[in-house]
């Protein structure tokens, strides 16, 4: 709690320890903000039990309010999901959550599913900042002014460029106390698609793929794509609910005539579903034309995977799954648009020249798109391991 990650000592200069006690001093006005909102003041001693348990129960609270904001995961887009708790007298009175883009912010739902006039002592811990302009909502800011609230304790800063901290000020100008920075990599993680996408302009991209120990995806076109398990391809269909687009090449259509339904999730919608092409030449008959989410379907002719990505998130996709074949994933690496892999692993050496990327490749080994935050799960006999993009610098390549 205390070491580097702690959220209070990495705001102080601590000046002194002495047993218990230790003296703290904020050093910006951001960090007296931060202390006056426990009741302490910028320059003072502070018994560090007491500052623990203050941190501990924010994280226990916030983490109720993450436990809110998921139950919504993957049905807010092109919003983010957050959650919401009430705290009174170290109990949670209210809770609430987001539900689809339109409705009312977590904020909102937490303070009318407690119903009554808010105590002086209530706090309410929230997993984004609260929103300050009017979109589809009017400003959380208003309402959290208006209800009374003395205390708000925030996940993290919105990154949207429209509120990005104007949401802290406006309640710290109306004399609440804010603390920013509360289990700040779990509530920013948690809208990792929204995160990109609200300031690029662009969806987030995850390639998926299952593939043999060797890297190939199948060993002939046509032949079984089944180098995973059943368990291995349910735990892939449940990222379909999470995404609003789905991509994939032309050839996949052709060869293996997918549904790319997010079939077996609850309350799943059906994301979109993209076929690039260059001839345009697709089986009419093809399960993405013809079935009960044919609507659903986009293709997107002689157009560079680039492109389609900018033109998604124009029409508020948020994120991308890439799903194959080979050679588009190849591009996608090529091009450096993979933000985000989920890769398959079977327990099965194919040989043979279908490559899970194939594509031009990295000229040295230190231009690879290197992998951060890397996630092992083994599902029966397969491992599902995804990790981040890390894009160095280009290297050229040697003489
Ligand atoms: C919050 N609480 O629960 C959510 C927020 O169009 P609107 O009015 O729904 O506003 C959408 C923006 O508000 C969205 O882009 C994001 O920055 C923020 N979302 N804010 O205070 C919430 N979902
Ligand atoms: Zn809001």
């Amino acid at each position: 709690m205390l070491g580097s990650k702690g959220p209070i000592l990495n705001r102080a200069v601590v000046q002194y320890v002495t047993g218990r006690r230790i003296f703290v001093e904020g050093h910006e006005t951001k960090s007296h903000n931060f202390f006056r909102s426990w009741g302490l003041l910028p320059r003072a001693w502070v018994d560090i039990h007491l500052l623990m348990s203050l941190a501990r129960s924010d994280e226990r609270f916030m983490r109720a309010a993450l436990k809110e904001a998921r139950r919504a995961l993957g049905q807010t887009s092109p919003n983010p999901v957050v959650g919401a708790v009430l705290v009174i007298d170290n109990r949670i009175s209210a809770k609430g959550h987001h539900r689809h883009a339109g409705c009312p912010h977590a904020e909102i739902v937490c303070l009318r599913d407690f119903g009554n006039t808010i105590p002086a002592a209530a706090t309410l811990y929230v997993t984004l900042e609260p929103c300050s302009t009017t979109g589809r909502t009017s400003p959380c800011t208003d309402e959290i002014i208006k209800a009374g609230l003395k205390t708000v304790v925030i996940g993290t800063v919105d990154v949207n460029p429209r509120h990005a901290g104007r949401g802290v000020t406006l309640l710290q100008d109306a004399g609440i106390k804010v603390r920013v920075g509360v289990l700040t990599e779990e509530c920013t993680s948690l809208n990792e698609a929204f995160n990109k996408w609200i300031v690029t302009g662009r969806p987030f991209v995850v390639a998926k793929c299952g593939m043999s120990l060797d890297g190939r995806l199948t060993r002939r076109p046509g032949e079984s794509r089944w180098i995973t398990s059943a368990a291995a391809r349910r735990h892939a269909h449940a990222l379909r609910a999470q995404v609003d687009a789905i991509v994939v090449g032309a050839a996949t259509v052709r060869i293996d005539n997918p549904r790319l339904t997010a079939r077996n999730a609850q309350q799943a919608r059906q994301p979109w579903r993209v076929v690039l092409t260059r001839s345009g030449k697709l089986p009419r008959h093809a399960r993405l034309f013809t079935d009960r989410f044919a609507e659903r379907t986009l293709v997107y002719r002689g157009k560079s995977l680039r492109t389609v990505l900018t033109d998604l998130g124009k029409r508020n996709v948020t994120s991308v799954l890439l799903e194959g074949g080979g050679e588009m994933l190849g591009q996608a690496l090529d091009a450096r648009l993979i933000d985000k892999v989920q890769v398959y692993l079977g327990p099965i050496l194919t040989g043979g020249p279908v490559l899970a990327f194939p594509g031009r490749g990295a000229s040295v080994t230190q231009n690879a798109v290197h992998l951060d935050r890397i996630g092992y799960q083994k599902l029966g006999q397969n491992v599902c391991i995804t990790g981040y993009s890390r894009f160095p610098e280009r290297h050229p390549r040697p003489e």
